[in-house]
C-alpha cells in the first residue's frame, strides 16, 4: 500500500486540474499579451483564473492578484517591499514576524537585518505552539513597518489569530501580511473580513501544480515591481504569463474552496481518529490543541525513538510522513516549535508531522495506525537491547 501523509509538504494535483491545464500546453498556447484569436482564448483562461482566486480569497475587484512562481516569491516580495517602500525613505525601521515562519519569511528578514539594519522581532511560540495578539501588541510601535504573521503553520497547523493581529497593526499604521499557504483549502481564508494587505499562497498545497502562487494585493498599497520588463502583471511583475499553470491555479482554488466548505469535517474526522489512537501509545503527545488546529496535521512526539528511525520504518510500509517540515528537516535540532514547547533534544528528534488531504482514506488511516504502532514498538525494542549491551559493556569493560 501507498499512503501519503505529507500533504503540508505538497499535494497530488487533482485530476480535475490536469485536465482543466491540458488544453493550454497543445492548442490554446498563445501568449495572452498579443492581440490576436490565439492570444484572447489565451488570455479568457487567465481571467477565469483570476475569478476564481478572488472569489476563493475573498478579495474584491478593486484588490490586485499578481501571479508569482511561488509563496517564497511571493513572501520576498511582501517583506523586500516593506524595506523599500516603507522603510528606506521613511520613518519607519521595525518588522514583527514570529520565530516560526518559513524560511522564505526568517531568510528575507534575516537579510533586511544583516544588509540594511532593519530591526525584526520574532515573537515566540508558546508551549502550546501558539502566538497571542497580545505578544504583537507589546512589540508594535510606531515604527512598525510591516507585520509579517503566517495564517497556519506547517509543522503543528496551529492557526494564528491573524483578525486581531491586523487590527493591531493598523492601529499602529504597519502593514499586515500573511503567509497563508498553509491555511488555503483547509479554513475559509476572507482577505477583507481578515483586514489583510498582503497575503501569500502557492497552488501546489492545494491540489494545484508546483511552480505557481500568488501575492494578494490589497486595493491602494502600492509596491515596487518585483521583476522589472515588458510590464505584464500591472507592472508587478513582468514576464510572459506561465498560462497552462494559472488555468491550473484557479481550478484549483476553485475546488479548494468546494472542498473546505463541503468536505473538510471528513478530513477531520479522519485526522482526529488516527490521532487519538496513536495517543494510545504511551510516552506520546500532539503539539497544540486540536480545536486551534487546522483540520489536517498532526505533530507528534514520541519518547525515545528517533524520528528518522520512524520515517525509514514508515517509508518501508510505503507511507510518506515528514519529521517536521522538508524544507528546515536538517536543523530540526533547532526547532524552535520543539524547543518552546520545552522537548528536550531527545525528544526533538522525534517529532513526526502527519498531514492529510481529501485524497486520504479510511483505509489507509487504519494501515497508518497499524504500521505506526509496530515502527514505534521495533524501535523502543532496539533502543532497549542497545541500553542492555551498553550497560553490560559498561560494567564489563574489555581489556
Ligand atoms: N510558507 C509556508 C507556510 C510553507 O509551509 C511553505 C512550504 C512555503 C511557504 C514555501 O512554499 P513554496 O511553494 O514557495 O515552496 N512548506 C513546506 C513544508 O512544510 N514542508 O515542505 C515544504
Amino acid at each position: 500500500m501507498r499512503v501519503y501523509l505529507d500533504n503540508n509538504a505538497t499535494t497530488m494535483v487533482d485530476p480535475d486540474v490536469v485536465r482543466e491545464m491540458t488544453p493550454y500546453f497543445g492548442e490554446k498556447f498563445g501568449n495572452p499579451s498579443s492581440l490576436h484569436r490565439f492570444g484572447s482564448e489565451t488570455h479568457k483562461g487567465i481571467t477565469r483564473a483570476m475569478d476564481q482566486i478572488y472569489a476563493g480569497i475573498g478579495a474584491s475587484d478593486s484588490d490586485d492578484v499578481v501571479f508569482t512562481s511561488c509563496a517564497t516569491e511571493s513572501n520576498n516580495w511582501a517583506i523586500k517591499s516593506a524595506f523599500f517602500d516603507r522603510i528606506k525613505n521613511g520613518d519607519r525601521n521595525h518588522i514583527i514576524t514570529t520565530e516560526v515562519e518559513h524560511p522564505a519569511t526568517l531568510a528575507t528578514c534575516r537579510w533586511l537585518e544583516s544588509e540594511f539594519g532593519v530591526k525584526v522581532t520574532y515573537i515566540p511560540v508558546s508551549g502550546d505552539g501558539s502566538i497571542s495578539a497580545e505578544t504583537v501588541s507589546s512589540f508594535i510601535t510606531d515604527k512598525t513597518a510591516l507585520v509579517s504573521i503566517m495564517m497556519a503553520n506547517n509543522e503543528t497547523g496551529v492557526v494564528f489569530p491573524i483578525k486581531e493581529i491586523s487590527e493591531i497593526a493598523h492601529k499602529y499604521g504597519a502593514l499586515m501580511h500573511t503567509d497563508a499557504v498553509q491555511a488555503i483549502g483547509k479554513l475559509r481564508v476572507n482577505v477583507r473580513d481578515l483586514g489583510i494587505d498582503l497575503l501569500s499562497m502557492s497552488a501546489h498545497k492545494f491540489h494545484g501544480p508546483k511552480g505557481i502562487g500568488a501575492l494578494y494585493i490589497r486595493e491602494g498599497i502600492k509596491l515596487s515591481p518585483f521583476i522589472h520588463g515588458g510590464g505584464q502583471m500591472g507592472g508587478l511583475r513582468s514576464g510572459t504569463l506561465n498560462v497552462p499553470y494559472i488555468v491550473g491555479m484557479g481550478k484549483a482554488m476553485e475546488l479548494a474552496e468546494y472542498h473546505q466548505r463541503f468536505d473538510i469535517k471528513r478530513i477531520e474526522t479522519m485526522r482526529n481518529r488516527l490521532e487519538d489512537s496513536l495517543l494510545q501509545i504511551s510516552d506520546t503527545f500532539v503539539i497544540g490543541d486540536r480545536k486551534k488546529r487546522v483540520p489536517n496535521t498532526i505533530l507528534i512526539s514520541i519518547k525515545g525513538v528517533e524520528g528518522e528511525g520512524m520515517l525509514w520504518d514508515l517509508n518501508q510500509a510505503g507511507i510518506g510522513a515528514a519529521t517536521g517540515s522538508a524544507c528546515a528537516s536538517e536543523s530540526l535540532e533547532a526547532n524552535p516549535i520543539l524547543e518552546a514547547i520545552g522537548a528536550d533534544q531527545d525528544l526533538a528528534h522525534t517529532a513526526i508531522r502527519l498531514s492529510l488531504s481529501r485524497f486520504t482514506t479510511n483505509e489507509e488511516i487504519d494501515y497508518t495506525i497499524e504500521k505506526f504502532k509496530k515502527a514505534v514498538e521495533r524501535l523502543r525494542n532496539i533502543s532497549t537491547s542497545y541500553a542492555k549491551v551498553k550497560a553490560q559493556n559498561e560494567a564489563y569493560p574489555h581489556k
